[in-house]
């Protein structure tokens, strides 16, 4: 098995290497191949080499059997996952639950929200509790390796802020010297806070709580002198307080928070699919594509990027393991990412952000799709 998955490893990468840019490229020599895993491949004349590791494809089969998708999502965060009080959830990270639902079920509605907390997070995506998490979550390293996830492409940019009381007369972090933070344990948050404060030689009590609702509360209860964790949190939540201009959110950032979906290691077919639901949302609203005009730009549409994006040509989806009106269902059903921003963080919402760099490349923020071809 080992010799014959060498031989096949070697025929694949000596045809990508004449396939790039159609120059040849030298092919690494038989006995320079070192193959460390071991895959099985089901090779034919006629079909195309896949090399599958194991796990390839499981997440998929089981959210189709099961019928549904289980989502891990904030609760306490309006704008990015929040419960309302009939029981229904909204958000930006909510609706590109719904996204994935679309481009699987064709129905934006098979979806189960699990409220997961800061520190339950990574243990339900490994446990397989939830299929994937999308939860106002920062991409990091470690979590990148030793708490086993892959995060698909950032939703929304962001960094850590500092909220405090406008009548304490607190501008700076320095300002906070000997006083009290509320913080919520689990997060990058509490790791951040106590780097910028170390290297700004400024000591202060760190007040950790489980959740935002207590970390907010104890914050609202005078209990600190200020709350920290992502800026879209600190909007997020200050429009949940008594009286939301009571507060100020300081002109200062601690960190880079970019937030985004994560899935489990091991299934690269469940990534691909997690990964293309987000462009496509951004790629929508590149090109002009929305809920309500998506019928009349698939019947019409001549751009072939936008008509293979529609599965009005080619099998794009087929190759995600979908149907190829995967990204039509998605914008039909939940929108391009500006409908989804807008529905979720715009002007018109109470937890209002401007898009800054979470605007389109094409209008100088950094949300770029790869091709659709
Ligand atoms: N982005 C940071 C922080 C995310 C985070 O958990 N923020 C808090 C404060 S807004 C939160 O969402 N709490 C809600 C909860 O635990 O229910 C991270 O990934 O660690």
């Amino acid at each position: 098995m080992r010799k014959m998955f060498s031989a096949v490893a070697i025929l694949v990468m000596a045809s990508l290497a004449l396939a790039a840019c159609g120059t040849a490229v030298p092919a690494p020599s038989v006995d320079t191949v070192t193959v460390k895993e071991t895959v099985v491949v089901e090779v034919t004349s006629s079909a195309p080499v896949v090399v599958a590791p194991t796990g390839y494809g499981v997440t998929l089969k089981t959210v189709m059997e099961r019928g549904n998708l289980v989502c891990g999502v904030n609760s306490q965060v309006p704008g990015f996952g929040y419960v309302g009080a009939d029981g229904s959830f909204a958000g930006i990270d909510v609706d590109y639950c719904r996204a994935l639902a679309a481009a699987i079920f064709g129905d934006a509605t098979k979806v189960e929200f699990r409220p997961v907390t800061a520190a339950e997070r990574f243990t339900a995506l490994q446990s397989g509790e939830i299929d994937i998490l999308s939860r106002n979550t920062t991409w990091s390293l470690v979590r990148d390796t030793e708490l086993g996830g892959n995060f698909v492409h950032t939703t929304f940019y962001d960094g850590q802020g500092m909220m405090v009381p406008k009548d304490s007369g607190i501008k700076t972090l320095q300002d906070l010297a000997g006083g009290t933070i509320c913080v919520q344990t689990g997060t990058t948050t509490e790791l951040n806070l106590a780097d910028v404060m170390a290297s700004l030689g400024v000591a202060y009590t760190p007040a950790v709580f489980e959740d935002a609702d207590s970390t907010f509360a104890a914050y609202s209860e005078g209990r600190c002198d200020a709350v920290t964790t992502d800026k879209s949190g600190l909007v997020s939540r200050r429009s949940v307080l008594t009286d939301p201009s009571a507060h100020e959110i300081l002109d200062v950032t601690m960190s880079k928070e970019p937030l985004g979906p994560m899935v489990r290691h091991g299934d690269d077919q469940w990534f691909d699919i997690a990964q293309w639901t987000v462009f496509t949302m951004f790629s929508g609203e590149e090109f002009g594509i929305t809920s309500a005009n998506v019928d009349d730009i698939r019947a019409n549409a001549t751009a072939p990027e936008v008509r293979r994006m529609l599965g009005v040509e080619g099998d794009l989806g087929l190759k995600l393991g979908l149907t190829n009106d995967w990204a039509y269902n998605i914008i039909k059903l939940v929108g391009n990412y500006e409908e989804i921003y807008n529905r979720n963080l715009g002007p018109d919402t109470p937890t209002y952000i401007p898009r800054g760099y979470n605007s389109l490349y094409t209008d100088g923020g950094l949300l770029y799709s790869p091709p659709f071809r």
